[in-house]
C-alpha cells in the first residue's frame, strides 16, 4: 500500500511537471516569441536511442547466450527432434531480421534528426523497393509456414495401432490418468456417470472397463508410441509435457490427443543431467483458477519390460472399489468379479 501511495506521488509530481511545461510553451507562443525551435534534445534524443539499441541489443545476446540452458530442455521424444529444428530455423531467421529492422530505426531516429541546415528529401514512392519488401517476407513467410505445416501434420498424423493408449483426464485442480488393463482397451465413460469416486465417470456396462486402473503416477515405455486421449472435466486445462515436446489443450466436452514416442527412460536423463533426483513431469499451462500451479503429476519413463511388471502390478479400479459391482449389468456381473480380480482379494 505504501509503495503505491509513493509511486501515485511521483507520478502526480510528473504531470505537475509537465503541465506547468506546457503553459510556458503556449505563453511563449501567445506572447509571440520567436525563439528558434531546435534545441539540444533532438541531439540529447538522438543519442539515447542509439544507447538504447546498444545495450538492448548487447542484453539480448548476453541474456540468449547465457540462460540458454533455462529456455532449451533436453529432448525426449522422436518429433521433439523435428520440432527443435522447426523452433531454431524460426527463430535464426526471424532474429536476424528483429536485429536489421531495429538497427535500421534507431540508427534512422539518430542520423536523420532535425537539423535547420538539413533539408527533408520529398521521397513519394519506389515500386522496386516496395516489391522487393512484399515479396520476399512473403516468400520466407510461406516457407516458413509450409515447413511448420509438415511437421505438424506428421505430429499429429493417425497413431501407430500398436501405441500404448492411456487417458488423461484434468480437472480442478489435478491430472488423473486411467490405463486399458490387460485388454488393451479403454472402457466407455459419460460424463453423467461422474461421482466423487468415480471420477473419470467411467461406464461399468461396458466390459472393457473392468480391468482398468488408475495409479498415481503415469508410467510410459521407452522406444514404444504412446498415444495420449486427453479429456477435460470442468474448465479448459492443457496438457505440457517439456521435455517430450508435447502441448495439447483438455477441452470440456471435446476429447483431443497426442501421441508421441519417448526415447529416454527417466533413468537415461537422470545420467544425461547428471541429476538423480531428476522427474518427469505433466504440467498444466493452461491458466485454469486458483489451484493451477498444483496440477504436476509425475511421469516415469520406463525401460519395455519393466513398464510391462509395473503394468501387471497394478490393481483394476474395479477390485479398488468393488461397491462400483452393482453398476455392472446381473449378466455381466461373473465376468466383472473373474476380471477385475475380486474374488482373489475377498
Ligand atoms: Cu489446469
Amino acid at each position: 500500500m505504501f509503495e503505491v501511495a509513493i509511486g501515485l506521488g511521483v507520478f502526480l509530481v510528473l504531470v505537475i511537471l509537465l503541465v506547468l511545461f506546457r503553459v510556458q510553451s503556449l505563453l511563449d507562443v501567445a506572447r509571440g516569441s520567436d525563439k528558434k525551435i531546435e534545441s539540444t534534445s533532438n541531439r540529447v534524443n538522438g543519442a539515447l536511442l542509439l544507447l538504447f539499441m546498444i545495450v538492448g541489443i548487447v542484453a539480448f545476446f548476453w541474456y540468449s547466450i547465457a540462460e540458454v540452458d533455462r529456455y532449451t530442455l533436453p529432448n525426449a521424444s522422436i518429433h521433439g527432434a523435428l520440432t527443435d529444428q522447426m523452433f531454431w530455423i524460426t527463430t535464426i531467421i526471424t532474429g536476424i531480421v528483429f536485429i536489421l529492422a531495429n538497427v535500421a530505426l534507431f540508427y534512422f531516429a539518430f542520423r536523420y534528426q532535425y537539423k535547420e541546415s538539413n533539408k527533408a528529401l520529398f521521397y513519394p514512392d519506389n515500386h522496386k523497393l516496395e516489391i522487393a519488401w512484399t515479396v520476399i517476407p512473403a516468400i520466407v513467410l510461406t516457407l516458413l509456414v509450409g515447413y511448420g505445416l509438415k511437421v505438424w501434420t506428421q505430429i499429429t498424423d493417425e497413431p501407430p495401432q500398436e501405441a500404448e493408449v492411456i487417458e488423461i483426464l484434468g480437472y480442478q485442480f489435478a491430472w488423473k490418468v486411467r490405463y486399458p488393463g490387460k485388454d488393451g482397451v479403454l472402457g466407455g465413460y459419460d460424463y453423467r456417470l461422474i461421482d466423487p469416486i468415480n471420477e473419470f465417470g467411467v461406464d461399468f456396462s461396458d466390459k472393457a472397463s473392468f480391468d482398468d486402473f488408475v495409479p498415481r503416477e503415469i508410467h510410459v515405455p521407452k522406444g514404444k508410441p504412446v498415444h495420449l486421449k486427453i479429456r477435460a472435466r470442468d474448465v479448459l486445462h492443457s496438457v505440457y509435457l517439456p521435455h517430450f515436446r508435447v502441448k495439447m489443450d483438455a477441452v470440456p466436452g471435446m476429447p483431443t490427443r497426442f501421441w508421441f514416442v519417448p526415447t529416454k527412460s527417466t533413468e537415461d536423463m537422470r545420467q544425461e543431467t547428471g541429476n538423480p533426483e531428476f522427474n518427469y513431469e505433466v504440467a498444466c499451462t493452461e491458466i485454469c483458477g486458483r489451484g493451477h500451479f498444483s496440477m504436476r503429476l509425475i511421469m516415469v519413463v520406463d525401460e519395455p519390460a519393466d513398464y510391462e511388471a509395473w503394468k501387471n502390478s497394478q490393481e483394476p479400479w474395479l477390485n479398488q472399489n468393488p461397491s462400483y459391482l452393482s453398476k455392472v449389468p446381473e449378466n455381466l456381473q461373473d465376468v466383472a468379479v473373474v476380471t477385475a480380480g475380486i474374488n482373489s482379494k475377498n
